[in-house]
């Protein structure tokens, strides 16, 4: 399923471009050793990174304002895991997909599976979708879903997210994630404490159908598309749900669905200590959940972020094992393009977390000295590892520069001729 042209572009850029990468990847060596860090053992690290790219970001995004279709999109999941076998051949880092039912639902199950095995693919996870309705659906979600008041739509609503779980089992998911839309648009609209009380009784009956080796992530979003109260609307409430429901519940961090300015690595270290770290949908954000790709806005709190993570790794931290997803929307980006970066982008914030002195940083904080503590973040921050992650492309069997090979295989406009626009069904993003 990998695209011939894209390895070979990628196989001749490489020749032009690893004298210069060996040259940079020495030098940085050096750079490191003074430090007293050894080189091969970040890229060890990057070697080892992995973060699973959504299925419903292969397709151009949209605002409720409007959404500007590129041509050679992916319309069907088959496609859509296509150009997920591209960006994971060109980056390396990228193996696991996840889906989003019923959006990724084909007419058979089995060709589903067979196309995630052709694909060289693996499924992360499935997440469900009670935030829309779908044409043959009994009952609207207009009002909510998990939290509805009307029994017979929280019923359908598990029903769906059960189904989830029997695919999630079938195609070897590690997790199953739960996001709602419920809440209110005004005031005294949802009775605030009952319509928790709800969420909760309806995650029972779906966490007692959860297959063995699965984990259900819950996430939270602070607004939209309810306005005023969203009920499952920040990581204080995600914890109580899961710790109400047991071990095999955690929670999911979206970064970019916090109030403007939250400390997002703080929630972190909390979830952490909590032992409710689930997982995490990285993308970056402005406004509100913007959808950017990550690191594009606030690269800082990305590699903050990482610290908190690498931080509880090396301390082993029991029932550490987050799970590393992005979730973006890409609106004016050729998708493929825009999660290659953003991968590309974690995978620095990884390494740069992991060339921090530990050992300095613990010092200035036993000592109060902030502005050394900032000083040995900043050191980390402001190293430029891209030889390390060039180096770790290459050696994977990836592409040095993938953005440069990947347009340079024309793979697009092949699949503009290939994929002509169909009315078929729309894949909301
Ligand atoms: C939501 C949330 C969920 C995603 C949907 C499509 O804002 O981030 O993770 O499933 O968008
Ligand atoms: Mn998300
Ligand atoms: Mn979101």
């Amino acid at each position: 399923m990998i695209d011939s042209t894209i390895t070979a572009r990628a196989a001749e850029h490489n020749l032009e471009r690893l004298p210069a990468l060996e040259e940079d990847y020495g030098h940085l060596g050096r750079q490191l050793a003074r430090r007293g860090i050894a080189i091969d053992q970040l890229l060890e690290r990057a070697l080892r990174f992995r973060v699973a790219v959504p299925s419903w970001a292969m397709g151009s995004g949209g605002t409720r304002f409007g959404r500007f279709p590129i041509a050679g999109e992916p319309r069907v999941v088959f496609e859509r895991l296509e150009d997920a076998a591209q960006v994971s051949a060109l980056i390396r880092v990228t193996d696991g997909v996840s889906l989003h039912f019923p959006w990724d639902l084909p007419e058979r199950h089995a060709d589903l599976k067979s196309a995630i095995a052709a694909s060289g693919l693996q499924v992360d996870s499935t997440n469900s979708n009670t935030f829309q309705d779908q044409p043959d659906q009994c009952h609207s979600y207009r009002f909510g879903s998990l939290t509805h008041t009307d029994a017979a739509v929280r019923r359908q609503a598990i029903e769906h997210n059960t189904q989830c779980l029997g695919l999630a089992e079938y195609l070897g998911a590690r997790a199953h994630t739960v996001w709602i839309g419920d809440g209110g648009n005004f005031p005294g609209q949802v009775h605030a404490r009952r319509a928790f009380e709800r969420y909760v009784d309806s995650l029972r009956q779906i966490y007692a159908r959860l297959p063995d080796g699965c984990r259900l992530f819950l996430e939270h979003k602070l607004f939209e598309p309810a306005f005023y109260s969203t009920v499952v609307n920040d990581w204080g409430t995600s914890y109580v749900a899961a710790k109400e429901l047991g071990d095999r519940a955690y929670c999911l961090v979206d970064l970019g669905h916090h109030a403007p300015n939250v400390n997002v690595e703080q929630i972190v270290a909390r979830l952490i200590h909590l032992q409710k770290l689930g997982g995490f949908h990285f993308n970056d954000s402005c406004c509100g959940d913007d959808d950017l790709d990550a690191g594009s806005i606030k690269p800082f709190q990305l590699f903050l972020i990482f610290n908190e993570l690498v931080d509880a790794d090396r301390e082993g931290v029991v029932g550490f094992d987050p799970a590393f997803m992005l979730d973006q929307s890409h609106n004016v980006t050729d998708p493929i393009e825009s999660l290659m970066t953003s991968a590309i982008e974690l995978v620095r914030a990884f390494v740069q977390a992991h060339a921090v002195d530990r050992e300095a940083l613990a010092h200035y904080q036993a000592t109060n000295d902030a502005a050394m503590a900032l000083q040995t973040l900043k050191q980390a921050f402001t190293t430029d590892v891209s030889p390390i992650l060039g180096m770790a492309r290459y050696r994977a069997g990836g592409a040095i520069d993938p953005v440069a090979a990947y347009r340079a295989s024309g793979y697009r406009r092949r699949k503009a001729a290939e994929r002509p626009a169909v009315a078929a069904r729309a894949v909301p993003i």
